[in-house]
């Protein structure tokens, strides 16, 4: 078995070269290009001067040169720092600051958008697209189109490339931290190997699989479980830009190799709402998988009666990446994420004494098991925090497991608003507001949503004599932060409920809100 995803790319280059791995476009990228575009793109990484450890931020969207770059990252011995092409300058410059991101390979949008920052470690930005002429790049650091890149070392001296130890460090993810600021989760390649490896082996993906692949790739969805599953087994991938329900019903009807789909549940919602209006697809995937977010057991029926098939719900992070799943053959059971992937373990303990429970009781779900990440950047104290001393990890999800040992997960010990499969922090949002000048107080909180499942609300008690308007309140936060993250209600009032210790008391609030 491959010890790297890399490993595995080139396995099936050399075996297979003409296999099928990426469709995008229309374009299919077989293995065997695949693998020689990792090798040139790592090498002229080398030559550009990247050392072992250094950080690769991929700032981009879905394309063939993000799996390009992300492999050819691993290979040069870089370690890939993913970053959500919503993000703008306030979440941008903390983690291209944290990460000490070296070089950053992204979209002409994205270096319209890093151009505003002071990123001085920051020495080489690689633009995949049409840069428009007299575009200045970011300085201080070399701005190269992604094609003059990769043809940078084709005469140059030869390099010698290594595959990614099993300890390497491999990627670094963001997740959002309780304080506002994101923490670099920093996963090695071994930690991706034994997710992949479970992952794969849980669901029967097989080489003959095919995906259509709609999630980000920056995110721990889209890429491990997407794209490794598909890059580790020899399969192939529909790579999409961006989902779209009436575009994935049409692929399912075009395409029947297609046999996975993974999804969000908004994604899902959207696909049945699509299915009622224009009728379900002759051919449909084998396996339909939900993660990232609650998947409502209506939801799970509706689909189920249209689709005549079972979504399999599976619960993951970006520490981890999947921990939970309902199993492939046996009962996948409405409202729960399942048990342990192969090879992993679960449980829930008591929040005070930490005590493992019994099933039925509530408490938070720990994990333990070799795809556990090795710890945040930068960020001893809320490593240490994150572990008990016997190795589990403490997720901040709560839940229960039922007697034959299925998950539920009933809500969280931290504060987090899933939108969209997108996760919010409210003390990122409420960070912001609360520098807008007419405002005094500011509470986020979440809101259940149709589409979204929650929502971002944002109560403001306005400075005296000040009466900002809705509108300058989200256009405020969209400049500053991802689009997803801005308020979709602003609710004000006079005063925000506090306890006696002067902190917000925000199930009060949620009880408080209008009707809207
Ligand atoms: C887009 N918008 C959103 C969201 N997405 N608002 C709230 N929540 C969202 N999730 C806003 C945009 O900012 C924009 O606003 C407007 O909607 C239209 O943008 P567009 O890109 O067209 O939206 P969309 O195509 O409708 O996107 C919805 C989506 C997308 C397809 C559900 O959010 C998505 O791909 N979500 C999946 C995210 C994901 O992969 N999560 C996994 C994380 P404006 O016009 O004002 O700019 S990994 C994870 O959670 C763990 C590890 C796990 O278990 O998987
Ligand atoms: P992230 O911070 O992007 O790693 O998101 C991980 C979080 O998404 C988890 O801690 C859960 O709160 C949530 N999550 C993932 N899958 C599920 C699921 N199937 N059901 C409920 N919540 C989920």
């Amino acid at each position: 078995m491959a010890s790297s995803i890399v490993e595995a790319v080139r396995e099936h280059a050399r075996r297979q070269p003409e296999r099928q791995a990426i469709i995008f476009d229309g374009e299919v990228i077989s293995y065997g290009r695949l693998y020689a575009d990792t090798e040139r793109f790592a090498r002229a990484l080398v030559q550009a001067g990247l050392r072992p450890g250094e950080r690769v931020g991929l700032f981009l969207e879905n394309s063939p040169a993000f799996a390009v770059a992300y492999l050819g990252a691993l290979l040069a011995g870089g370690v890939v720092t993913l970053i959500n092409t919503q993000y703008r300058q306030t979440e941008l410059r903390h983690i291209l600051t944290d990460a000490d991101a070296r070089f950053c390979v992204t979209s002409p949008a994205g270096v319209a958008e890093l151009r505003q920052l002071s990123l001085p470690a920051l020495r080489t930005l690689i633009v995949a697209g049409q840069l428009e002429p007299g575009n200045p790049g970011a300085a201080p650091a070399q701005t190269i189109p992604y094609d003059t890149f990769m043809r940078a070392n084709d005469d140059g001296e030869a390099i010698a490339l290594r595959m990614p130890a099993a300890d390497a460090p491999a990627v670094i993810g963001y997740t959002s931290g309780t304080t506002g600021r994101a923490k670099g989760a920093l996963l090695l390649s071994r930690n991706l190997v034994a997710n992949i490896t479970a992952i794969t082996t849980a669901w029967r993906w097989t080489p003959d699989d095919r995906l259509l692949l709609a999630l980000p790739l920056f995110h721990t969805h889209g890429l491990m479980v997407g794209l490794h599953g598909t890059l580790f087994m020899g399969a192939s991938a529909v790579l999409r830009r961006k989902f779209d329900a009436a575009e994935t019903l049409a692929a399912f009807e075009d395409d029947p190799a297609i046999s996975l789909f993974f999804g969000v549940p908004t994604m899902y919602g959207r696909l049945v709402a699509e299915a009622q209006r224009r009728g379900v697809p002759g051919y449909l995937p084998r396996l339909f998988v939900s993660g990232s977010a609650p998947l409502s057991p209506h939801l799970f029926t509706e689909f189920g009666r249209l689709f005549g098939q079972r979504i399999l719900e599976r619960y993951g992070m970006t520490e981890t990446g999947m921990n939970l799943t309902n199993p492939y053959d046996g009962e996948r059971r409405a409202g729960t994420v399942g048990g342990p992937f192969p090879g992993q373990e679960a449980r829930v303990v008591d929040i005070a004494s930490r005590a493992a429970l019994p099933p039925g009781a509530i408490g938070e779900i720990e994990v333990r098991g070799p795809h556990v990440f090795a710890g945040y950047i930068n960020r001893p104290d809320a490593t240490a925090e994150a572990f008990t001393p016997d190795g589990w990890f403490r997720t901040g999800d709560l839940g229960s497991v039922s007697a034959d040992g299925y998950f539920t997960i009933t809500g969280r010990a931290r504060e987090l608003i899933i939108s969209g499969g997108e996760n919010i922090y409210p003390r990122e949002v409420e960070d912001v507001l609360a520098t807008h000048p007419a405002v005094a107080e500011v509470a986020v909180l979440g809101a259940p949503h149709e589409d979204l499942g929650e929502q971002v609300v944002a109560v403001i008690v306005p400075k005296a004599g000040e009466e900002p308007r809705a509108e300058d309140i989200i256009a405020y936060c969209r400049e500053r932060l991802a689009s997803y993250k801005k308020p979709r209600r602003v609710v004000f009032m006079e005063a925000l409920p506090r306890n006696a210790l002067g902190k917000v008391q925000k199930h009060i609030l949620s009880e408080r809100l209008p009707p809207g």
